[in-house]
């Protein structure tokens, strides 16, 4: 029989990886993609699997959540979509919270009301965990310190209560960060990456960020979303934490990237204080003993790594657009 999946967030970081490691594993995949006035689909443009279906929803909207999951009666569905980023939930809080919090409710009520005999995976963070001093797992404190967060902590309860309060095989991943050549570009890691492309293809000669003592644990997407699936393949609903245990500054990120280029990030990196956050969260290190244990789930590649690979990538992408620009200009 062949699996179906549903993904909200199919067209961002993980939604990508997710969909490309399913359709390996020959699942018939469904993802949910919004409106926008030009097309937003660059992660997933290279996929020609036509196993691959994509239908048009919001999780602000609850009628096409209903629709798309009786239409589709998936077998496993990964709950991806949200508004991930948590400076700008300050900017945005009741979109965040629409989106984010109520957004899953609205698909596990969608789950619910069809009777679907489906597992479902929540993307919860450790951004829940916020104030609470490392390292984190699955039995320390919440302390969200955003809306972004709060939302996220309102999803991962509601997680819980339908698989206590319905019998549903819900779980709650939290995950660490997660980064790729694919994240979004605002946010730090590939800021960064980008940043230090830009210097060595001589577009500018300098990156503006914020905070340089924020402590994060940044690994590999691609290994995270084979932690999701692994997730929902074992016998028991069970929340996971995903993260490599390593603690690393914003600065140190900076340093590693440079470096790749050898380059040092002292003579680039300037600072903005509009980077800043109304509160931030200091440190996050994950202790991922769980998912080790039960799920067989580790992480391989280091944040050293990750930081060369990103960079590797941003320097032949944007090459090639410099490049590019070049010629055209020279007619
Ligand atoms: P991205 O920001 O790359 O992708 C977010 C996805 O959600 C995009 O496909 C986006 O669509 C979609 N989306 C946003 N708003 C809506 C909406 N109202 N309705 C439907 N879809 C929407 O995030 P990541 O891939 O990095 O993260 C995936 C999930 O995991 C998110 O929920 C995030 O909060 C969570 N998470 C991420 C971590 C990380 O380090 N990456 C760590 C822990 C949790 P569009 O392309 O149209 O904008
Ligand atoms: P985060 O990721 O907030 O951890 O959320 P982000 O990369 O945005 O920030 C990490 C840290 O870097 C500091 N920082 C900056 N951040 C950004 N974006 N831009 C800057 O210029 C800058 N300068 C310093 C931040 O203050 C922060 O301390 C990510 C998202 O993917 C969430 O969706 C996810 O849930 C968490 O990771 C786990």
């Amino acid at each position: 029989m062949t699996k179906r999946a549903f993904i909200t967030g199919i067209t961002g970081q993980d939604g990508s990886y997710l969909a490309e490691l399913l359709l390996g594993k020959g699942y018939e995949v469904h993802g949910l993609v919004r409106r926008h006035s030009t097309l937003n689909r660059s992660r997933i443009d290279q996929i020609t699997d036509p196993a691959l279906h994509l239908h048009y929803g919001d999780m602000t909207d609850g009628v096409s959540l209903v629709n798309l999951v009786r239409l589709i009666e998936p077998h496993e569905v990964y709950n991806l979509g949200a508004q991930s980023h948590v400076k700008v939930s300050f900017e945005m809080p009741e979109y965040t919270a629409s989106t984010d919090a109520v957004g899953t409710l609205r698909l596990l009520e969608a789950i619910r009301a069809a009777g679907l005999d489906c597992r479902f995976y929540q993307a919860s963070t450790s951004e829940m965990f916020g104030a609470t001093p490392p390292p984190q797992d699955e039995s320390s404190a919440f302390y969200p310190r955003s809306p972004y967060g709060a939302a996220k902590l309102y999803s991962h309860w509601v997680t819980v209560n339908y698989r206590e309060a319905y019998d549903i095989f819900a779980v709650s991943g939290i995950l660490f960060n997660h980064e790729s050549p694919r994240r979004g570009e605002s946010f730090v890691t590939r800021k960064i990456s980008l940043g230090v492309a830009s210097i060595k293809l001589g577009v500018t000669d300098h990156l503006t960020l914020g905070n340089l003592d924020a402590v994060r644990d940044w690994g590999y997407a691609k290994e995270y979303v084979e932690g999701m699936w692994r997730m929902l393949q074992h016998d028991e609903p069970q929340d996971y934490v995903l993260a490599t245990g390593v603690g690393t500054t914003v600065r140190q990120f900076c340093e590693y990237a440079f470096a790749r280029i050898g380059l040092d990030w002292r003579d680039h990196v300037r600072y903005d204080m509009s980077y800043e956050r109304p509160t931030e969260v200091d440190a996050l290190i994950g202790d991922a003993s769980k998912a080790r244990r039960v799920l067989g789930w580790e992480p391989q590649v280091t944040v050293k790594e990750l930081a060369a690979l990103m960079v590797d990538a941003d320097v032949e992408q944007l090459g090639r657009l410099v490049r590019h620009r070049r010629e055209d200009a020279s007619g």
